[in-house]
């Protein structure tokens, strides 16, 4: 049986050549279809999930594990400051060491073999690059401006694929049974499988990690990547990470991860670039986050041109009006507002905010000082220097 090194905090199982003690039952309920109890508490390692065993990526080293002890200051980072408590550890994956929650293992295999349609429409990014904005923006054009059913909840007519892994409440639940889960959050795979067509998906997901069938090209959805400068992502996702995913550091120690490419889908730029250098294929088109603020009107058109609608120019200032930052901030279909209720009530996360925060280009001027700022140029320099992207 194949051994590998798992990352826990106290009170959940840990790296140790010593037994496991004082390793609840509950805490470790979520593992109960992967290893016994017994197991737990004389094993030092533990098995590596069915999903993993069955499906690592392909031409990837497969999943490497973040061990509990690592001297490796970024791991000693995330182990301190990001383990709330719906995320059991991680792991990269790949070889770009893309790091993921351990859950993630859980829907590897399932999001590797899901049939793609080629009617799909998604929407790839790492997150904070404008995902909602551009979501919104493609739905309402390939619904032919159906702005009553652009009420419903954007996560639920535009379901984020790697929701669930993100967040896995196995041990949660039971403690918490008012806290009642649609199913695009509790298996937001299977939600996605039962869509009728035309399906509307989201994923943070890097191109490697793509299901099979948009990889090797035998499907083909139309997938429009939207791209943001590394320093106003960095800030908007810390932002995201203490009010959704129960960050619980400083912004200094945020940005090491950012730089270390140590948060979730991390490394920053091999993200952008796989899609960058993929930008002239038929079904994909490349967007910017800075292009949308300069000139939304024409976003509009070259998105509406990609989908293969024809919109005349009354309904293009009637949709760039919809996806002003004032209109989305205040629209509960699309700011989150509820989501970040519900962390609140159920106490996941406790920090203050709104998704909508500041929607602007240069919004890190406010909170990097100038050697940070220095840092983030340079790297980004050394990332694009092969490529003609600019920011
Ligand atoms: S997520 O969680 O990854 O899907 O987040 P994502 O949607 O990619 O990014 C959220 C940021 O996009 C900003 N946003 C907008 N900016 C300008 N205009 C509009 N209409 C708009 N809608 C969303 C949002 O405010 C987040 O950026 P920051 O910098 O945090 O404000």
């Amino acid at each position: 049986m194949k051994c590998v090194q798992s990352y826990r905090r106290l009170g959940r199982p840990r790296v140790s050549s010593r037994p496991l003690r004082g390793v609840t039952r509950q805490a470790n309920s979520s593992l109960k279809h992967r290893i016994s109890i017994d197991q737990l508490e004389t094993c030092a390692f533990l098995t590596l999930p069915e999903s993993a065993k069955q499906c690592p990526p392909p031409g990837a080293m497969g999943p490497q594990f973040i061990p509990a002890d690592s001297n490796d200051e970024q791991d000693r980072l995330l182990n301190e400051l990001f383990m709330p408590p719906f995320r059991k550890g991680y792991v990269r994956v790949g070889p770009n060491k893309v790091l993921l929650p351990l859950y993630y293992l859980d829907y590897a295999g399932r999001i590797e073999d899901m049939e793609v349609r080629d009617s799909d429409v998604w929407i790839v990014s790492h997150p904070k690059a404008g995902t909602t904005w551009t979501q919104e923006m493609a739905w309402v054009i390939n619904q032919d401006f159906d702005f009553e059913g652009a009420k419903v909840p954007l996560p639920e007519r535009f379901p984020f694929l790697d929701h669930t892994p993100l967040f896995d409440y196995t041990d949660i639940l039971p403690n918490l049974p008012e806290l009642q889960l649609p199913l695009f959050v509790s298996d937001s795979v299977t939600y996605i499988n039962e869509m009728k067509s035309p399906r509307y998906i989201k994923t943070h997901l890097p191109w490697e990690l793509l299901p099979k069938q948009i990889r090797e090209g035998t499907k083909k959805p139309k997938i429009i990547y939207v791209a943001r400068n590394a320093k106003d992502t960095c800030v908007s996702y810390y932002h995201h990470c203490k009010i959704l995913e129960g960050y619980s550091g400083s912004f200094d120690n945020y940005c090491k991860l950012f730089l270390g490419g140590s948060l979730c889908f991390a490394p920053f730029w091999p993200h952008v670039l796989n899609f960058w250098k993929r930008r002239d294929e038929p079904n994909i088109l490349f967007l910017k986050y800075e292009d949308l603020k300069k000139d939304l009107p024409a976003v509009i058109r070259k998105t509406a041109a990609f989908l293969g609608k024809d919109l005349n120019e009354e309904q293009v200032d009637l949709l760039a009006e919809h996806l002003s930052f004032a209109r989305m901030k205040s629209n509960p279909a699309v700011n989150y507002e509820a989501a970040i209720e519900i962390n609140r009530r159920f106490n996941l996360t406790t920090a203050d905010g709104h998704f909508m925060r500041s929607g602007q280009v240069g919004n890190y001027k406010e909170v990097m000082g100038p050697e940070l700022i220095a840092e983030f140029d340079r790297w980004t320099q050394e990332n694009l220097a092969k490529s003609e992207l600019t920011f």
